[in-house]
């Protein structure tokens, strides 16, 4: 079964996404998400340039070996560009791999461990009685996991919060635009929030806060004692997250869940953090940490050591990454949650999908593969628009950590 055909297909039908469709000589397509927010043309050049030539001739069912061909093969490993398209070969090989099959792509990982799969969803506002109110519209949606983000009294702007009401797109503007940070501000607003959201829906549903790597490991640690009485699903990305021993610091302060990752490329990234149990949830994802091969490695270190899965699911994701997230959650043992934001209905329409989302639950279905396709021709009426993620910088003007 030779790779007889590839190409990237870059669309931007409400945000950029890049996604690799290969082809074998019998006529099975596969597709993998290459989208990396704010560089996607990077990875299209690196699949198109650099892997395409290389893949063609292939045998489409030497999954590892292609994937080892590729990592060790370029000399110069990890990072987000090389990973996200080796990424993308991965998981549309694993689609092809299903589809010849004739069996949805969960199969192919020892079935599914679970019904459905539990997914979350980003509340936020502007104030905290805003975020109460997007709060209440995700729970009559069915959200049983919701992630509330507020604004900052005192700060114009903030990441994290967005501006509709259902959907989230950080990349708003074709230079960067610029927030402004004051981690004192911040370290007082978010207790309050917790505090009035639990007075409000009660204990059971699950809420979870995203830090985005903006506190200092024993600010995090403040943070994460604070919140102790409102019981959060988890804290994410409370520090940047490349010193992974900083998590020893805020562990021993807090038994506030942590989770982290959605920045991470490789099991290296995080291999501190799950061995000395430093976290709850690793947040790696089938696009930037991989592809799904990879990610079923991840998931096996961090089932041995008590931590759960909890994949980064934002709208820069893909339909294609969302159906391969979906199979890997519903087939590992270790599972805790999958981020889901939803994409916009032009997405929606190019990428036609199997998955389907009820009662705050999301399952892959059970078309062969992936379960996703793309509709090319409609793709190429949306076209690439540069947008970039935007920066932070402290009141004095200070670059800082979003
Ligand atoms: C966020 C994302 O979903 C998340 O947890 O951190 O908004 C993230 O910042 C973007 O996906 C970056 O592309
Ligand atoms: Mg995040």
């Amino acid at each position: 079964m030779k790779i007889a055909d590839a190409k990237v297909i870059v669309c931007s039908p409400g945000r950029n996404f890049a996604t690799l469709k290969l082809l074998t000589e019998d006529g099975i397509s596969g597709l993998g998400d290459a989208t990396l927010n704010g560089r996607e043309l990077a990875v299209a050049s690196y699949l198109s340039d650099h892997v395409i030539p290389l893949l063609i001739g292939r045998d489409a069912r030497r999954i590892e070996d292609l994937w080892q061909y590729l990592y060790q093969g370029a000399y110069w490993r990890c990072g987000p560009v090389t990973m996200a398209a080796i990424s993308a070969v991965d998981t549309a090989l694993w689609d092809i791999k299903g589809k010849s099959l004739n069996v949805p792509v969960y199969q192919l990982f020892g079935g599914a461990s679970r019904e459905s799969v539990l997914v979350y969803g980003h509340a936020s506002g502007p104030d905290i009685e805003e975020t109460v109110k997007a709060v209440a519209d995700y729970r009559k949606l069915g959200y049983k996991a919701i992630r509330a983000q507020s604004g900052i009294p005192g700060l114009p702007s903030t990441y994290g919060v967005g501006k509709g009401k259902m959907h989230y797109e950080p990349a708003d503007n074709d230079i960067p635009t610029e927030n402004v940070w004051s981690s004192e501000l911040y370290l007082n607003s978010v207790p309050p929030l917790f505090e009035r959201l639990r007075k409000e829906f009660g204990q059971e549903l699950h809420l979870l806060h995203d830090v985005h790597h903006r506190l200092t490991p024993i600010e995090a640690a403040r943070l994460g004692k604070d919140l102790e009485p409102y019981h959060l699903f988890w804290l994410e990305d409370p520090v940047p997250g490349e010193l992974q021993q900083s998590f020893r610091l805020i562990r021993q302060h807090t038994t506030t869940p942590l989770a982290v990752g959605e920045v991470f490329n490789s099991i290296y990234d995080c291999q501190q953090l799950i061995q000395e149990q430093l976290i709850d949830y690793i947040r790696t994802s089938v696009v930037h940490a991989g592809g799904i091969s990879h990610l079923r490695k991840i998931a096996s270190l961090a089932e041995l050591h008590h931590v759960r899965t909890g994949s980064h699911g934002a709208t820069d994701l893909s339909p294609v990454c969302m159906a391969a997230a979906l199979h890997f959650d519903l087939s590992i043992h270790n599972f805790g949650i999958q981020e889901y934001m939803r994409h916009t209905e032009d997405t929606d329409r190019v990428f036609p999908h199997s998955y389907s989302f009820s009662d705050g639950m999301m399952h892959p279905g059970e078309a062969p593969g992936l379960g996703v396709d793309i509709d090319e021709t409609l793709a190429a009426k949306f076209p690439y628009r540069r947008a970039y993620l935007p920066i932070n910088r402290k009141l004095d003007g200070t670059m800082h950590s979003w």
